[in-house]
């Protein structure tokens, strides 16, 4: 991974959008275990069909999984069989793992949570943003828009290599490919696409518009704090009372609610006290009890013990970006 000048003096801390619990060497049950290195063979690297990206060949690091549970990787094998999807379960042959481009946030739990609930095997490219990784040409050429999260799927449509950016995107597509968490029905497709953008469009923006004020910039400004905290209690409300008479926010579960689940985890950095908004209380202590959002939720890249937003290296990367 290509270094910046920063990453030369940013170091990473457990500051901000930090797992709850980070990958360590030993794994202990229960526990995330670490990532390993794989090798460049086993995991075809390609933005696009037929083009391989230096930032896919550079890190690869695997999913390994927690000794509690089965590996994900086995369960994708299984997954994919089952759904029929194409190569592997056609062929008999491993389905090649889904490249995860990803930091731990709550953008990149998204994908994350979504990989572990469809069981689809996948390895993690660790993007460092505090480092500058994001800006990195081989990253760009499958994330123009210099975030992550960001795939890539070897086994795309009609068999060739695709790369996707935009955590709604990706969800969407997920969902399709596996026909989990996203139903083919319109009416039901139309309620969670609604609540997937009311996510991608509203409490994401306006929840990391309230991580920002409150607790990085570096001047207070009373203004913006009380404009993000407030349109975040707003949003607040609205998903409780969508979430009063059922029980996820397109009835059943879905991506939409996969969408959710890091920004409003993260409710008291937004300032908002969830004993205000009880059906969302309820809502989130079901989802965090699922066992693939916490595996999803407790992935940390290899060096990923997050990013310390209060460096000031950091900040002059993250903080003022402007066209490139
Ligand atoms: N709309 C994008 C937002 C992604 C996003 O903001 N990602 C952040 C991490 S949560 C990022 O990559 N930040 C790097 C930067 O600010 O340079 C999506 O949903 O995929």
């Amino acid at each position: 991974m290509a270094r910046t000048p920063a990453s030369k003096s940013g170091k990473a801390a457990s500051r901000t959008p930090a797992p709850r619990r980070s990958a360590s060497r030993k794994v202990a049950p229960g526990k995330v275990a670490p990532v390993k290195r794989a090798s460049t063979k086993s995991t075809p690297s390609k933005s696009a069909p037929g083009k391989s990206t230096s930032a896919s060949r550079k890190t690869t690091t695997t999913r390994s999984a927690p000794k509690a549970a089965p590996a994900p990787v086995a369960k994708g094998r299984a997954a994919a069989a089952r759904s029929g999807s194409r190569g592997g379960a056609r062929t008999g042959a491993k389905p090649a793992p889904i490249e995860l481009f990803y930091w731990s946030t709550p953008n990149g739990w998204k994908i994350s949570i979504m990989l572990e609930e469809c069981r689809l095997p996948y390895v993690v490219r660790p993007i460092n943003i505090g480092k500058g990784e994001q800006f990195d040409p081989s990253f760009l050429a499958v994330a123009p828009n210099n975030r992550i999260p960001a795939i890539v799927d070897p086994d795309g449509p009609g068999g060739r290599p695709i790369s996707i950016f935009e955590s709604g995107a990706i969800l969407q597509y997920l969902g399709r490919k596996t026909g989990k968490l996203y139903p083919a029905d319109e009416r039901k497709r139309v309620e969670v696409d609604q609540w997937l953008m009311w996510q991608m469009g509203g409490l994401g923006p306006m929840a990391g518009q309230a991580h920002h004020f409150r607790q990085y910039a570096r001047e207070e400004v009373p203004y913006a704090i009380k404009r993000y905290t407030d349109e975040v209690n707003r949003l607040y409300g609205v998903m409780n009372r969508r979430l009063a008479d059922r029980p996820f926010l397109a009835g059943a579960y879905s991506i939409a609610d996969v969408a959710c689940i890091g920004w409003a985890s993260r409710y008291e950095r937004q300032g908002q006290d969830l004993a205000d908004f009880p059906h969302v209380k309820r809502w989130l202590d079901t989802l965090l009890a699922r066992p693939a959002v916490a595996r999803g939720m407790a992935l940390a890249a290899e060096a990923a013990t997050g990013v310390d937003m209060k460096d000031p290296a950091v900040q002059a990367l993250l903080f003022g970006q402007r066209a490139r």
